[in-house]
């Protein structure tokens, strides 16, 4: 391992005749997310079991030697699928030709502040990271944000790297969507295997939608299985406001699960969703009459690599004014953020 003041590397692990390695940067790597997010790149389960990676590791001065850290420990992991570890506070070296980026460094909301103090903090970190993802990430780069507000972090990523197709900015909302299934799972006894095509609608917040119209619990249509006072009350509000009960009860905020739907979110899009709906925020093309620009988590299927969005379901009034609801806060935070999208 070779050590300078900003960039520690860990390389030499020799090519074998499988894939080409890709290169996979993630901000805020030693972070709590970041924690139990590199084990799950590094084993294999993102992007399968023969495709090796370069690991490239972002973070800011202070935390640079707590990264130092976790990648002694991820050499010591000696995953099969390893091919270089880099660990740097220039996002220009982390996200060079990077091939798939997990944004999730940022500040995680305290007590103390709003949406709007967290927007204004953590705003800013995303006009450079977007300017250093145009400068020199791989044009074909698949973006995740999870560092919150998420949505609004990947709208000013993405306006300010005009190189890059706005479609390959998203922002997770994964986690939502798990936390949905494993409520369905828990009150039908069905496991969370056996539940699909349950969906988000919005942003990643407490006006979020999990839309049960569509989901299928063990082949039955969970509507029939569960009643409407439930799904549109217990069910709802639990998913919405579950971020801050993990605090509570943990006195920390979602980490493990807030990984494992970020792997769940770029294997799908990796990999593709064999037809199922699955939620991802993007950057609207007029979908479902949203704003264009707004990223916004809609049904979406994977196919080859693209994200497609399932655009023609039929929407319930129900259903509209969560939407309508959710255009109004990403609106009001694309507001407060106008001075950071270049425009
Ligand atoms: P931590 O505070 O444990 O880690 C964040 C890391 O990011 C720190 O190591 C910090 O040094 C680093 N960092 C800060 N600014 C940076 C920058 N400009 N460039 C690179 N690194 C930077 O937070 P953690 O629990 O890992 O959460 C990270 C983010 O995920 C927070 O914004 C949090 O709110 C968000 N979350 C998003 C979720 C979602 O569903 N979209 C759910 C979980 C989580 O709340």
């Amino acid at each position: 391992m070779s050590t300078d003041s900003n960039e520690i590397a860990i390389v030499g692990m020799a090519n074998d005749g499988m894939k080409k390695s890709i290169r996979v940067a993630v901000t805020g790597a030693a972070g709590n997310i970041g924690y139990a997010l590199l084990w799950r790149i590094a084993s294999g389960d993102c992007f399968g079991m023969n495709q090796p990676v370069t690991l490239q590791l972002l973070e800011i001065p202070p935390g640079m030697q707590r990264l130092e850290g976790v990648m002694m420990e991820l050499n010591d992991s000696a995953f099969p699928l390893v091919r270089g570890i880099l660990g740097t506070d220039d996002p220009n070296v982390a996200f060079k030709e990077a091939d798939v980026i997990f944004l999730v460094g940022s500040r995680p909301r305290t007590k103390d502040m709003d949406r709007s103090d967290l927007v204004a903090a953590n705003g800013p970190i995303f006009v450079g990271q977007g300017k250093a993802i145009d400068a020199v990430a791989s044009s074909k780069v698949k973006i995740i944000t999870v560092g919150n507000p998420c949505n609004t972090n990947a709208l000013i990523a993405c306006a300010n790297a005009p190189r890059i197709p706005p479609r390959q900015f998203t922002a997770m909302t994964r986690l939502d969507q798990n936390r949905a299934v494993g409520q369905m799972a828990e009150r039908s006894g069905v496991p969370a295997s056996k539940i699909n095509d349950l969906f988000i609608w919005g942003n990643h917040a407490n006006t979020m939608y999990p839309d049960p119209r569509f989901a299928m619990v063990d082949g039955k249509s969970a509507t029939e299985l569960f009643d409407r006072e439930w799904l549109q009350g217990d069910f709802l509000d639990t998913v919405a406001t579950r971020g801050k009960a993990i605090i509570v009860a943990r006195g920390a905020s979602s980490a493990a699960s807030a990984a494992s739907a970020a792997i769940d979110h770029m294997r799908d899009w990796w990999q593709g969703t064999d037809g199922r709906i699955v939620s991802m925020a993007l950057p609207s093309e007029g979908w479902y009459g949203v704003p264009e620009g707004l990223v916004f988590s809609f049904p979406c299927r994977c196919e080859n690599g693209d994200v497609i969005v399932v655009d023609n379901l039929p929407i319930d009034s129900f259903a509209q004014m969560k939407i309508d609801e959710n255009i109004a806060v990403l609106l009001e935070e694309r507001d407060a953020v106008s001075e950071l999208l270049g425009k």
